[in-house]
């Protein structure tokens, strides 16, 4: 799927607007794509193989061609994450996230962290809430991710919130978070199956990103075709490997470990990691 942001100003207040392509929903009956071809225009075509662009006619609620989110009032930090920008592999040190990136992240305004809490306090999306632990240190809350069309289980994509605040990323998770990440691991893979009739629990993808875009400790859990932007090497870590990592080989493995990711370069980190040096 690509993600088209376009940026609209209202009071000058930036918005942003993402519209994507839905899945293509399961042939039937009422929702066959190719009942809505209103018109064929050949682009060509060479032996057995034929090329069309189509137009589609008015479509049914129940198979939207797009998927629209606003985010508004947008804050600088949304604008850098959705504007086009070339991206580079980069590598942060321990030291210098100790040194550079930690203070970065202890900066950032909790507003930022506002959806999280509406989450786990319960005042928003409790209608979409598939699992909730509210043990304090080990629980967390499992609901469909907003990058989800929440139809097409080949593209399925949920989150599962940690109740801690106390972790804000990967580099900050050691043995006394172990009872944590086995818990949504083994709850939500128990989850799945049974939520998602058709999903085997050896079908989904858990991984934590680094960096994330929002600093308090989460788990994406995607179904295994799901195509997803962030699930790139190097910025997905996958939650038994960290478990692994954590238990097999030593306790503060991601405070001493040199990470190595791609990043735009507008994100701030790519600064304080790189000097602002491009590499030619
Ligand atoms: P991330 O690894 O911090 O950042 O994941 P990413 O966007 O680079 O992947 C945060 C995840 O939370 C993403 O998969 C978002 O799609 C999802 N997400 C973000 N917001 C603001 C919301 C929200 O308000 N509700 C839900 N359900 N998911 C969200």
């Amino acid at each position: 799927m690509t993600v088209d942001p376009n940026l609209a100003s209202n009071d000058r207040q930036d918005a942003i607007l993402l519209i994507e392509k839905t899945h293509f929903a399961i042939q039937s009956a009422t929702s066959d794509i190719t009942h809505r071809m209103a018109e064929l225009l050949s682009t060509g075509c060479n032996d057995v193989y034929f090329w069309w662009n189509a137009i589609l006619s008015s479509g049914l609620a129940q198979d939207p061609d797009l998927k629209m989110t606003v985010i508004f009032p947008a804050t600088e930090a949304h604008i850098t994450k959705y504007s086009r920008q070339e991206r580079r592999m980069i590598t942060e040190t321990a030291e210098i996230y100790k040194n550079a990136v930690l203070p970065w992240i202890e900066s950032q305004p909790k507003s930022r962290l506002m959806w999280v809490h509406n989450i786990l306090q319960g005042i928003k999306e409790q209608e979409n809430v598939l699992f909730r632990d509210d043990d304090p240190d080990t629980g967390f809350i499992v609901l469909p991710d907003s990058k989800w069309d929440r139809r097409t289980l080949s593209s399925l994509y949920l989150l599962a919130i940690s109740q801690r605040d106390d972790v804000r990323s990967l580099r900050d998770l050691t043995t006394k978070h172990l009872p944590m990440l086995k818990n949504i691991r083994d709850k939500a893979l128990a989850l799945i199956p049974e939520r998602f009739p058709g999903v085997a629990s050896d079908q989904v993808r858990m991984y934590v990103h680094y960096h994330p875009s929002y600093y308090h400790f989460h788990v994406h859990i995607t179904h295994i075709s799901a195509q997803v932007s962030g699930s790139a090497v190097g910025q997905s870590h996958l939650l038994d490997t960290i478990i692994d990592n954590i238990e097999n080989i030593t306790p503060d493995y991601y405070s001493r470990a040199s990470l190595r990711f791609a990043l735009g370069v507008n994100h701030p980190v790519f600064e304080l990691v790189t000097g602002g040096a491009l590499q030619l």
